[in-house]
């Protein structure tokens, strides 16, 4: 419209001028005319009573005059006539103007002078009139006396008045069609052929034949759609190559790969696109409060860490909520852009929400609700309708934001965690088609607990419209059909792990998440020089470090890890002087008071113990509370003789395995919380119930104590697993299992 707007408005103007112009002109005329014609008219009147007047004038025969002034009264525009004597004072004048007489009149004296006749506007009460004097003269040329012949030229502004109008009207009439035209024009040669090329464009985008859409018209816009149809053909030909050959290479038994991945997403998916929601994005855009310039971090998450190499493999779409304050920056019209920002693999939709939205569905329903209802740490759930309700509209959101983008084939979503549990059954209403997957990250309770949820049947009836649900753990797994089976008329089948509900079925599977191993591109540049660094500047040189990688989230178990660490040194004295304890922590959710509350209580006892057991410069914990890119973890996991995971309750936990990862001498040792998903896994860890500050205590002295050889044959066999079960045989399971149900 305001392309239109351009085009049509400076014709409508130049147009405008140009009439308003002509029409002035036209008005000059038309009143040069009148005055001319006012003029003639006069004249010829005053001629008329020349000699009459002449007669009255010389007999001073007042009588003659005043019939002669008399005969005007009557008439219409003829207002009336004024007969002056050589004098200049008024001898006859028609009654009808009879105050006329009290005008001055300076002009008078001149004429009588001058013997010659003048016509000119004057102004007579409220209204303008047309005055005409004569000199009436002898035969000797001697003045008499003059004839004044008064008019009234209203009727030429009423004239002049209804030319304006219908010169007005014209103009409006004009320009509206010359717009009307100008719309039509523009429409059908440029708008139409657009609007087919873009339509045309979208169909090809989505995946359908091009022969249905092609564009039948001639001209540079056919020629510009006969190329991108052949780019497409070239594109079709190329993958179906790509796939087959990615058929035979994952026959290998081999380890997996970003380049296995690559191949298996090739060969399950083919040309069908792969889709991921969540609420966290990869990549997020945040201004540098020090330089005031944006930059673009990768968010403290465990989704995000295990999701993103995926997508560097396979490409596809990321739907995320754009939650850094520079994210509107950097998207183009359709909210999208190309991620990672240094080597572009796939493209990232940003999703925005309002302040009330975020509020209630992501603090409010998601984190103060469904996150304490899943994990056990007895901190108590929070359901207020109004969250709910902001859930439902959310979900809503994202299910319109990713059907604008939803191929004609048959595609893949992969829903991310507890944020989404409606959308499966809101994306399925419109496009029952599309193949979809929701993995939870966290755990799932018993059904007694879930059942404290006033809203449990409908976040199971959203679920189950998914043909496929991950779980970390078995155990998960085992909750959810439990809960399924309790809450909801279903049929659950043990044998096949899966849920019947109105001829809908849907798997239920456990895939351990994990991490790609390399911990980011740019980490594998960090050196010794960093390690080095930090140990300077922390004092830890010849020091026992324990290290501990977290989100402030109180069910990460930071308190009882310092409170452990207390004691430990309670306990074991001989580690004063010795042992440090460094934490990175990164603040999250702080809106959340409870959140608030556990950074305000962190800071406290932090401070506390090492106030107690500080000797000189030395104190035993390092409190690093803020976000680390992963390069900057890396270092620390390297230089950590320990790695401390305490999470009360934890679906898998990665750090862990990003601990475990970088250990490539096979040195360090994991001390690990038996509530994570990860100790499943990693049964070479020292096990610790967090709860049992007595027990956690002796856990970090065996850790330190524990013969060289054994830490050594621990290590090598965890991250043996690790290596073997990466994100990338994670992702290879789930698109195997998903490309088994995929729709035709
Ligand atoms: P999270 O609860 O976020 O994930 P986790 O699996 O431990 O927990 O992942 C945290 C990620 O954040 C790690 O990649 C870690 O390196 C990073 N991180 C931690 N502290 C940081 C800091 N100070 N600065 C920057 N980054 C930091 C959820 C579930 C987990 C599950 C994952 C994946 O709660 O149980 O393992 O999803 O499914």
């Amino acid at each position: 419209m305001k392309r239109i707007l351009l085009f049509i408005l400076p014709i409508l103007i130049i147009v405008a001028i140009v009439l308003t112009v002509f029409g002035i002109i036209q008005i000059r005329f038309e009143e040069d005319k009148l005055m001319d014609d006012l003029q003639r008219k006069t004249r010829t009147v005053a001629e008329s009573v020349d000699l009459a007047a002449r007669y009255a004038l010389v007999n001073t025969d007042l009588k003659v005059a005043n019939r002669l002034v008399g005969k005007f009264q009557g008439r219409e525009r003829l207002q009336g006539c004024v007969i002056y004597d050589k004098e200049g004072q008024v001898f006859a004048i028609t009654e009808r103007i009879a105050a006329w007489r009290e005008k001055g009149k300076p002009y008078l004296t001149d004429i009588l002078s001058s013997k010659l006749p003048r016509a000119a506007l004057e102004k007579f009460k409220e209204y303008s009139v047309y005055s005409y004097i004569l000199p009436i003269l002898d035969d000797e040329d001697n003045v008499l006396g003059l004839v004044e012949v008064i008019y009234d030229t209203s009727y030429m502004y009423v004239i002049l008045t209804e030319l304006w109008k219908r010169i007005s009207v014209a103009l409006i009439i004009l320009v509206f069609l010359i717009g009307a035209i100008s719309f039509l024009i523009q429409r059908q040669m440029f708008i139409l052929p657009v609007q087919r090329l873009t339509r045309w464009f979208h169909s090809f985008q989505r995946g359908e034949i091009d022969t249905l859409h092609s564009i039948k018209s001639k001209g540079e816009l056919g020629k510009l759609a006969s190329e991108v149809e052949q780019v497409a053909l070239s594109l079709r030909v190329a993958r179906k190559a790509v796939s087959e050959e990615a058929h035979a290479r994952i026959a290998k038994d081999e380890l997996w790969t970003e380049a296995k991945l690559k191949d298996l997403t090739h060969a399950k998916l083919g040309e069908k696109a792969f889709f991921v929601v969540s609420n966290r994005e990869p990549f997020m855009h945040i201004v540098d409060e020090v330089s005031g310039k944006a930059r673009c971090i990768r968010p403290a998450s465990g989704v995000v860490t295990a999701i993103d190499p995926i997508l560097r493999a396979c490409g596809g779409t990321w739907v995320a909520h754009g939650a850094g304050n520079a994210d509107k920056k950097f998207v183009n019209s359709k909210n999208k852009l190309g991620v990672p920002p240094e080597d572009i693999r796939y493209i990232l939709k940003r999703v925005w929400l309002s302040k009330e939205e975020e509020d209630g569905y992501y603090y409010g329903f998601a984190n103060e609700g469904l996150w304490p209802l899943c994990h056990i740490t007895h901190t108590r759930p929070i359901f207020r309708e109004t969250d709910w309700q902001m859930y439902k509209k959310v979900n809503q959101k994202f299910c319109d934001a990713i059907l604008e983008e939803l191929p004609a084939k048959s595609p893949f979503v992969f829903i991310q965690d507890y944020h989404f549990t409606l959308l499966a059954k809101l994306i399925k209403e419109k496009r029952p088609d599309a193949t979809i997957a929701l993995f939870w990250h966290i755990p799932w309770p018993n059904p007694e607990v879930f059942t404290i949820c006033p809203y449990q049947k409908e976040i199971i009836d959203g679920m189950l419209a998914c043909d496929l649900i991950g779980f970390h753990v078995q155990f998960h797994c085992n909750n959810f059909l439990e809960t399924a089976n309790r809450l909801i008329e279903c049929r659950v089948d043990t044998e096949k792990f899966s849920i019947v509900r109105a001829n809908k079925e849907t798997i239920i599977r456990s895939f351990p998440i994990s991490i790609n191993g390399s911990l980011s591109v740019d980490a594998r540049k960090i050196d010794a020089e960093a390690i080095a660094q930090i140990r300077q500047e922390f004092d830890l040189e010849g020091k026992i470090v324990a290290i501990g990688v977290d989100r402030i989230d109180y069910t990460k178990g930071i308190i009882e890890r310092i409170l452990a660490i207390d004691r430990f040194l309670e306990k074991y004295p001989q580690y004063k002087n010795k042992f440090v304890f460094v934490q990175l922590a990164a603040p999250s959710r702080t809106h959340i008071q409870r959140y608030h509350e556990l950074i305000a209580e962190i800071d406290e006892l932090v401070e506390k113990k090492n106030w107690k057991h500080s000797d000189g410069s030395w104190k035993p914990i390092v409190y690093l509370k803020k976000y680390f890119s992963q390069g900057e973890i890396r270092p620390f996991y390297i230089l950590g003789d320990i790695c401390i995971v305490s999470s009360l309750h934890d679906g898998m936990n990665l750090v862990a395995k990003e601990y475990i990862s970088v250990k490539k001498d096979n040195s360090g040792a994991l001390v690990l919380s038996c509530f994570t998903g990860a100790s499943k896994e990693l049964t070479d860890a020292i096990s610790i119930n967090p709860y049992s500050i007595e027990e956690f205590a002796d856990a970090i002295k065996t850790a330190i104590e524990m013969p060289l050889k054994e830490k050594t044959k621990r290590m090598e066999n965890m991250r043996k697993i690790v290596s073997e079960n990466n994100i990338y045989k994670w992702a290879g399971a789930i698109i195997t299992e998903l490309s088994a149900l995929k729709k035709a």
